[in-house]
């Protein structure tokens, strides 16, 4: 099998870093080596077949986003990344392992709609992958599925308390999925908001003719994510379910999931990088010549962007290193302006909800460590080391450690990207516009190498749709 020497970079991991040397014997990591690539007297860059020289740049885990959604159908459109679109830039990013969500539709079997998404992935992805289970129709069948979804590598499952109608669970449905959840070990993701009473706003809203993309975050005020958040952590304490909260965007949530921590409760939370970056005033502010005020649709997501000045950014930010959230996903879920969010000219309830940020979670993240936000430690915790621990791919996913997949990204911290759509920018998601437009990061992705195989270096994709394999993953190692 092919060895390849990482040698001279500094290996960054959850706990530390230091110089060191990393042995590659095909898709896996053989070795970490002191400097100087000797190993008792064994002249290890001798005896291998590639050597990358890492000098001055950080050598961390491959990333690991927990959060994406490619071709989700949603709002009458799907999402515009698919499998093979969506992995390819994630790839160009520096992430190396997707979760992804296979959707259980209103009225269908389970198994059917998880072997759909098998059918949509296999064979096309351009990096590792794996599924989260949403659940769209809590019934007897689903519930009696559901226990059967480790045995196929699936520990996690989804529900909604947004989007009456296509993906909602009320509170009964809730309740019983959760006790599967206590029974089985599989961690109950959650959509937290007050869907039922955010369509009412909604349509008062519209009503009274606020139409922009901005009355979205109106209509979703912190008060529905932060109730939602109550609500199923009480649920999750009730039958002793473990929680894990998604896209958390509100203070007062991230305060509810502390709370619940605090008491004892196995209760998680990921936020996205939207939240951490983009505002609810900038969303307001938008404006294009070819768009008008409709150009906030690129910003509408759910849970949507909140108000910098009533701080949730703020908080955000602060919650990465209290630890009251533990992990930075993207909600991935991209569509086009022409042809897909422009179906809600006219009325921001028809929008499609969902922003395209698969490529860029690493660098970002890394700008975050740059501005003194977080450290380079827990930059590789929040993208890598606590995703893959949350879900049941620690071990493989990660860590660069001997025995785990050769997943690695050398980053330059003296690199620069210039995020954003057209050229000299990096954009390789299936999107008409950039929602990061303008961004530029104090760090670039030099080298991605997934499972052994470089698919990114110096700015070339070396990758190819079908290297990216389904991962089975484990229950959380988080679980007590
Ligand atoms: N939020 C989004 O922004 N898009 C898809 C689904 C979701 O919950
Ligand atoms: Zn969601
Ligand atoms: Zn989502």
């Amino acid at each position: 099998m092919a060895k390849t020497l990482i040698k001279n970079g500094t290996v960054v991991t959850s706990t530390g870093r230091s110089l060191a040397d990393v042995l590659i014997d095909g898709e896996t990591i053989a070795a970490v080596l002191a400097p100087g690539s000797s190993l008792l007297g064994f002249d290890v860059a001798g005896n291998v077949d590639t050597v990358i020289d890492a000098q001055g740049k950080y050598v961390i885990p491959g990333g690991v986003d927990a959060h994406t959604h490619m071709s989700l159908p949603f709002g009458g459109t799907s999402a515009s990344d698919n499998f093979e679109t969506g992995t390819r830039a994630a790839a160009w990013g520096g992430t190396t392992t997707i979760i992804d969500f296979a959707v259980q539709t209103y009225g269908q079997k389970v198994f059917d709609g998880l072997a759909t998404w098998h059918g949509m992935a296999e064979g096309q992805c351009a990096i590792d992958y794996a599924f989260h289970q949403i659940i769209g129709d809590v019934n007897d069948d689903s519930l009696a599925a559901m226990r059967k979804l480790p045995d196929e590598g699936i520990s996690s499952f989804k529900l909604f308390m947004a989007y009456p109608g296509v993906f909602y669970s009320d509170d009964a449905q809730i309740l019983k999925a959760m006790q599967v959840s206590a029974d089985t070990g599989l961690m109950t993701m959650m959509h937290a908001e007050n869907g039922p009473a955010i369509d009412v706003l909604a349509a008062q809203l519209a009503e009274a003719g606020k139409t922009d993309p901005y009355y979205h975050g109106i209509a979703r005020a912190w008060q529905m994510e932060e109730e939602a958040t109550h609500r199923a952590i009480m649920l999750a304490d009730l039958t002793n379910a473990p929680l894990y909260v998604v896209h958390v965007s509100a203070k007062q949530a991230v305060q509810q999931l502390a709370w619940a921590r605090d008491n004892g409760q196995n209760v998680f939370g990921e936020t996205c990088p939207q939240y951490l970056y983009l505002s609810l005033e900038e969303q307001l502010g938008a404006s294009s010549e070819e768009w008008g005020t409709f150009e906030g649709a690129k910003w509408v997501c759910s849970t949507p962007l909140r108000s910098k000045e009533e701080g949730h950014q703020h908080a955000m930010w602060q919650s990465l290193r209290t630890n009251d959230i533990q992990m930075v996903s993207t909600d991935h879920c991209p569509f086009c302006m022409k042809g897909q969010k422009d179906l809600g000219l006219g009325d921001f309830r028809k929008i499609p909800n969902g922003i395209g940020s698969v490529e860029h979670r690493m660098d970002l993240l890394y700008q975050g460590v740059v501005d003194g936000q977080i450290s380079l430690e827990r930059w590789v915790e929040i993208t890598a080391t606590t995703p893959a621990r949350m879900f049941g791919l620690y071990g493989k996913k990660g860590v660069i450690q001997p025995g785990a997949d050769a997943d690695i990204v050398i980053y330059d911290p003296n690199g620069h990207t210039s995020i954003g759509y057209g050229e000299g920018k990096t954009h390789h998601m299936n999107m008409d516009h950039s929602a990061w437009e303008g961004f530029e990061v104090d760090g670039h992705v030099d080298t991605v190498i997934s499972r052994g195989k470089v698919v990114v270096d110096d700015n070339q994709d070396l990758g190819a749709k079908g290297d990216g394999k389904f991962v089975k993953r484990g229950l959380s190692q988080y679980l007590i």
